[in-house]
């Protein structure tokens, strides 16, 4: 059972194991193991096979968690001691807090959407973007804007029902919007938004900061969870929706994995 900790409470040893994780498997297949769940993700942005998987619908939270729990599996090849950091944001709100410092994820891009240049990631030497909406081969960031308050994600954790009609971004009630971020307050996107560079675009999991905001996500529908009830039925729709991924349709592509398989993240790891 693994524990997730927060970025900021990780020693020295624990924030080199993770990088050189995610650059050994970055290092494998010539690129290909780390670039698939780029690509994977630039995919399921899209409608597939007549379903909203990953992006505004009732799924956001279930895909995204399967899709962490594969990626730290594929770090768990290499170093089966790692587990996902998340970022919280509601704390760690500068440029150059955590997770930002040179021994982990690096700094900003140089002058507006450059290329960052400190840390372990900087430079296409060091980090090649393959697979990308963008030409630049190396990994940028443009930092700023405003992020999330713990006010606002009070206000979400507060909101009882997991989703509503019609199960998008137009959904006006609900925890799961409010939460991916396409009605206020807006969390999941405006964090996307003030990383900038890469994180703003479709193929954001080419910044490894990507799995700290989405781990710190999954850990903030966990508290939901823990507050609302972990138990099937709080997830909506339950059946009998075309479009989206009801309870027990499978969460493509994670072959035989549905949302009730992974609502109770407990056995398999939780958060400090
Ligand atoms: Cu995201």
């Amino acid at each position: 059972m693994g524990t997730r900790k927060n970025a900021r409470d990780l020693t020295a040893t624990e924030k080199t194991a993770f990088v050189a994780a995610v650059k050994a498997l970055k290092a494998q297949a010539g690129g290909r193991n780390y670039d698939w769940f780029v690509s994977t993700h630039m995919q399921y942005f899209a409608v597939v096979n007549s379903h909203r998987y990953a992006h505004q619908s009732p799924s956001f939270l279930p895909w995204h968690r399967q899709y962490l729990i594969e990626f730290e599996n594929a770090l768990k090849v290499h170093n089966p001691a790692v587990d996902l950091p998340y970022w919280d944001w509601t704390v760690d709100r500068t440029t150059t807090s955590a997770p930002w410092t040179s021994d982990f994820l690096g700094g900003n891009g140089s002058g507006g959407n450059g290329p960052v240049t400190t840390g372990p990631f900087a430079g296409s030497a060091n980090w090649r973007i393959n697979v990308s909406s963008s030409t630049s081969t190396s990994l940028r960031r443009a930092m700023g804007g405003t992020l999330p308050s713990a006010a606002n994600v009070s206000t979400v954790l507060g909101v009882s029902t997991y989703d509503a009609s019609p199960w998008n971004s137009s959904s006006g009630s609900g925890m799961r919007n409010r939460m991916e971020g396409w009605v206020s307050p807006n969390i999941h996107n405006s964090v996307h938004v003030w990383v900038g560079g890469h994180m703003a675009l479709q193929d954001s999991p080419n910044d490894p900061v990507f799995w700290l905001h989405h781990a710190n996500i999954d850990r903030l529908w966990s508290q939901w969870q823990t507050r609302w009830g972990y138990d099937s039925t709080r997830y909506l729709p339950g059946s009998g929706t075309s479009g989206v991924v009801d309870l027990n349709e499978v969460l493509q592509p994670f072959t035989g994995v549905r949302p009730a398989d992974v609502l109770d993240h407990r056995p398999r790891y939780t958060y400090a």
